[in-house]
């Protein structure tokens, strides 16, 4: 239990220094996430976005906010608008961009103000191998992230590729806080498994946000 500093609904577990996990913290949302995962995927639909070595990632991807997490044969950046549309962005709904600056202010992050929504889609079948998140400006800013629907094994790594990995089930609702000496552990989610649930049927939503500029 000693890394659990309270019980009950609202427990935070320590992974490691600077990593957090809020079991079942945006459940209570649930229906809002859903109805604004649904607006900004019309906006800006899902795609199997290209990684520069040429391969189709198998997680379906799209963003809000100011900026969004784009990959081509170019590399992985951070762009202002869809380059699909050449619009921007659908905008960061109020409701993602609150609870994720909560998740951090409990998880010891103060001041979490995200300009970016990357909304990640795994059907069955699909991974996302072992990675670092490094394509931001800032790294004293915590990464918050939301899954919803399905559990996935999500893969927590150390700061070098070869560290052994814990293997977490994450369930819909939980978050995880990321930040400080957490900030550049590697991670990654192992290939979900044929589920049902009923946010989004057969299908795991993770939203991951950052403070990319
Ligand atoms: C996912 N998440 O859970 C992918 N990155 O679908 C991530 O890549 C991630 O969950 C940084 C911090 C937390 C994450
Ligand atoms: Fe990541």
């Amino acid at each position: 239990m000693s890394n659990l500093f309270s019980n009950g609904p609202g427990a935070i577990e320590l992974l490691a220094p600077g990593a957090a996990l809020l079991r079942g913290f945006a459940a209570p949302h649930d229906a809002e996430l859903a109805a604004v995962v649904r607006s900004v995927s019309t906006a800006a639909p899902f795609r199997q976005m290209i990684t520069p070595g040429g391969f189709t990632m198998s997680v379906a991807m799209t963003n809000c906010g100011a900026f969004g997490w784009v990959s081509d044969e170019r590399g992985y950046r951070y762009s202002p608008t869809d380059p699909d549309t050449g619009r921007p962005w659908p905008a960061l709904p109020t409701v993602i961009a609150d609870l994720a600056s909560r998740a951090a202010a409990a998880s010891g992050f103060d001041g979490f103000t995200p300009d970016a929504c990357l909304v990640n889609r795994y059907a069955p079948g699909a991974r996302l191998t072992l990675h670092q998140d490094k394509d931001e400006c800032d790294m004293s800013h915590p990464i918050v992230s939301i899954s919803l629907g399905v559990p996935a094994v999500f893969l927590f790594g150390g700061l070098k590729r070869n560290e052994r990995t814990l293997r977490l089930s994450l369930a819909h609702g939980d978050v995880v806080v990321w930040g400080g000496p957490a900030r550049l552990r590697y991670h990654g989610v192992a290939t979900l498994k044929a589920d049902r649930h009923p946010f989004a049927g057969a299908e795991r939503i993770n939203l991951t946000l950052r403070r990319a500029r």
